[in-house]
């Protein structure tokens, strides 16, 4: 596919991707919605025209007006969080830098169990693995409890990263796909989730707002 010629970048998404929704809700963040056209992908098909595109067949990707494409929801954040020469997201400058890293690992894990067992779980039934269901929902129960703890800390209680995002995009995919009700059984985690789910930006990322 030639370079973007309208706006000047274009952005594979899928509606429900958690990772991708990391992305668009760095877009509405940094005001780039004028220069990033959104464009479905088609992922996990046979022959998908996007595999043409992107090899790798996974969205997020953000193609640049000159036709380069890079993957992976960090490297894409990090990118376009530093176009305007003033990162916040993914390089919080008052942040001790491993403290917020750990954080944003910790998150990104999670969210890495959640997709796994909403991947499975989209498998034809006889396809599907128990052990790897019962393994992901004990990952993520673990990890909720530990971020219950985890979400005072004060930079999850101040601005907006990507440790918050890779978090809240996580909690609320393993909530709609009910897989685990983990903000029901830890209260700090809900208050941080009902937060980040009044935000604009976050609330008109939903796949049921998309
Ligand atoms: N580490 C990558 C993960 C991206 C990823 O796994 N995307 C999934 C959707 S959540 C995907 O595109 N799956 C399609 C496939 O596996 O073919 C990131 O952060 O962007």
């Amino acid at each position: 596919m030639p370079p973007p010629v309208g706006k000047a970048m274009r952005l594979y998404v899928t509606n429900t991707s958690p990772f991708a929704r990391v992305v668009r809700i760095v877009v509405l963040e940094k005001g780039l919605s004028s220069r990033i056209e959104l464009v479905t992908a088609r992922t996990r098909e046979e022959n998908s025209p996007y595999y043409a595109i992107n090899p790798s067949g996974r969205v997020p990707y953000l193609v640049l007006a000159d036709g380069t494409g890079m993957e992976d929801s960090g490297l894409i954040a990090t990118y376009l969080d530093a176009l305007d020469g003033a990162p916040r997201l993914s390089a919080p400058q008052s942040a001790d830098p491993w403290a917020y890293g750990r954080l944003e690992a910790r998150a990104r894990s999670f969210t890495d169990g959640v997709s796994v067992w909403v991947r499975e779980m989209r498998r034809p039934q006889d396809e599907r693995s128990p052990t790897i269901l019962k393994h992901e929902v004990a990952r993520a129960e673990r990890l909720g409890a530990s971020w219950n703890e985890d979400v005072a800390h004060p930079i999850m209680q101040g601005p907006l990263t990507m440790a918050h995002l890779l978090l809240f995009v996580g909690l609320d995919f393993a909530r709609d796909s009910k897989m685990a009700d983990l903000e029901a059984s830890n209260p700090h985690l809900r208050q941080f989730a009902e937060r980040l789910r009044a935000m604009p930006s976050i609330a008109a990322t939903h796949p049921a707002s998309t």
